[in-house]
């Protein structure tokens, strides 16, 4: 590291991330089925403004524009998932071909400008045929996630190296079944808790797919992770903010590297605990080739419990309180804890009230934002941490979910009424940080 900037190791993956819902439109194209998100977005009082993934950003249209910006920025990798009823239109069943080909498409494109594609399986738009079958609460839909896995992989794999399965099972699971914020939109513990442990289970059983098709596919997982940290020493406060962790990140991460869950967060659920079959850890605790962290922010606790403003703390339009140190404090209590794959950041990103003036949009915040955490990604490799690579949340400001549209994400602005694309302050310095392979002090 010399005195005036954080050089990365030669190779690091330098990439951007979307989701399909998010980002495609197209909601009902080509023989695509509806999805749990198409319902949920068409259901009155659910999303911001009465927004919907109908047209998104139109990538469906425009994907070849937004993949020679990437080529433009320099991005090296494009994260980006498949959207399940494109290709099964009832989840199960009848292959819908022209969506696998659309996949092609991009899959072709991106390595004809030498962008590596990283493929994720499954984020959140479940094929509403198999919402209608019990959803994720049925066991079944291991099986039939598995299948989708291997469709995927026969037609992609021979080009496409990296994989994830699940992003995110505990959003899934916590967002949509005990909160309702998201699709599918219940509140119910004991649903949330079995939710949460079938799609584990599916990542597993989908892992094994995958590898049985392409054995040296590289596959891995992707866990949204917020530390919780106190604001004292309080042994009380400390105590509850390991509870938790563990009923939360470690949730997810005791299965995939301990093979059971964290025992106390299981003795708290009781009656609402998830139906565990004598395999589930085996499956589930496989071999990862790599773990995803998708990280914005921590959470703090304090003498009354969750703190929502700590003093002099700067937050995002999310409402995420900015703390980078808090990704490398929560890397290297990971890799103390647990036998570790190798780590990509699979998110990290801020929401900001962007405007444009004159066709630029001057997002020094977001700029600030990604650097810092560079910075600390940095730092934490130095304490042995293996940190592979880094995708920014996200190439473009797209549809974030409950909050629709009005949350922008993006390194693009995206103008929806035109569908115009002005490339932010943010990305043309994260495509010299790219090109130097390096981050200024
Ligand atoms: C997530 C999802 C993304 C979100 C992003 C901002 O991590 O929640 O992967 O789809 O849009 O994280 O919330």
């Amino acid at each position: 590291m010399t005195s005036e900037n954080y050089v990365f190791p030669r190779g690091f993956v330098w990439g951007a991330a979307t989701a399909a819902y998010q980002i495609e439109g197209a909601s009902k194209e080509d023989g695509k089925g509806p999805s749990i998100w198409d319902t949920f977005a068409h259901t009155a009082g659910k999303i911001s403004n009465g927004d919907t993934g109908d047209i998104a950003c139109d990538h469906y249209h425009l994907f070849s524009e937004d993949f020679l910006l990437l080529k433009h920025l320099g991005v090296k990798a494009y994260r980006f998932s498949l959207s399940w009823p494109r290709i099964f239109p009832e989840g199960k069943g009848q292959v819908n071909w022209a969506g696998l080909d659309y996949y092609d498409r991009l899959v072709d494109s991106l390595l004809t400008l030498n962008i590596e594609p990283f493929v994720t399986l499954y984020h959140w738009d479940l094929p509403q045929a198999l919402q209608d079958y019990g959803g994720w609460a049925n066991r079944d839909l291991t099986g039939y996630f598995a299948d989708y896995a291997a469709v995927a992989v026969r037609r992609l794999g021979d080009r496409v190296k990296c994989w994830t399965t699940i992003n995110e099972p505990w959003v899934v699971a916590v967002l949509g079944n005990m909160t309702g914020e998201m699709a599918p939109g219940f509140r119910d513990r004991k649903l949330t808790a079995q939710v949460g442990h079938n799609l584990m289970v599916a990542h597993g059983t989908a892992m094994q797919a995958i590898r049985s098709i392409e054995p040296n596919a590289q596959v891995g997982i992707v866990l949204n992770l917020s530390p919780v940290e106190t604001l004292t020493d309080d042994v009380y406060e400390k105590k509850a903010a390991e509870r938790a962790w563990k009923a939360t990140s470690a949730w997810f991460l005791d299965p995939l590297f301990q093979a059971c869950y964290p025992p106390g967060a299981l003795r708290d659920l009781g009656a609402d605990a998830p139906d565990v079959k004598p395999n589930d850890f085996a499956l589930i605790s496989q071999k990862l080739d790599y773990l995803g962290v998708n990280y914005y922010t921590r959470t703090v606790f304090g003498a009354q419990g969750e703190v929502k403003k700590v003093p002099g703390s700067e937050y995002t339009e999310m409402g995420w309180e900015v703390a980078p140190e808090s990704l490398g404090r929560m890397l290297v209590r990971m890799h103390n804890d647990y036998r570790l794959p190798p780590i990509y950041i699979t998110e990290n990103g801020c929401a900001l009230d962007d405007q444009v003036v004159d066709d630029h949009v001057h997002d020094t915040r977001r700029i600030k934002y990604i650097h810092d955490h560079l910075v600390e990604l940095r730092k934490t490799m130095r304490l042995g941490v293996n940190i592979r690579g880094f995708f920014v949340w996200s190439l473009l400001d797209n549809f974030e979910w409950h909050h629709g549209f009005s949350k922008r994400f993006g390194l693009i602005y995206i103008d929806y009424p035109t569908q115009k694309r002005i490339i932010k302050d943010s990305a043309y310095w994260y495509s010299k940080v790219i090109s130097r392979n390096e981050v200024h002090r």
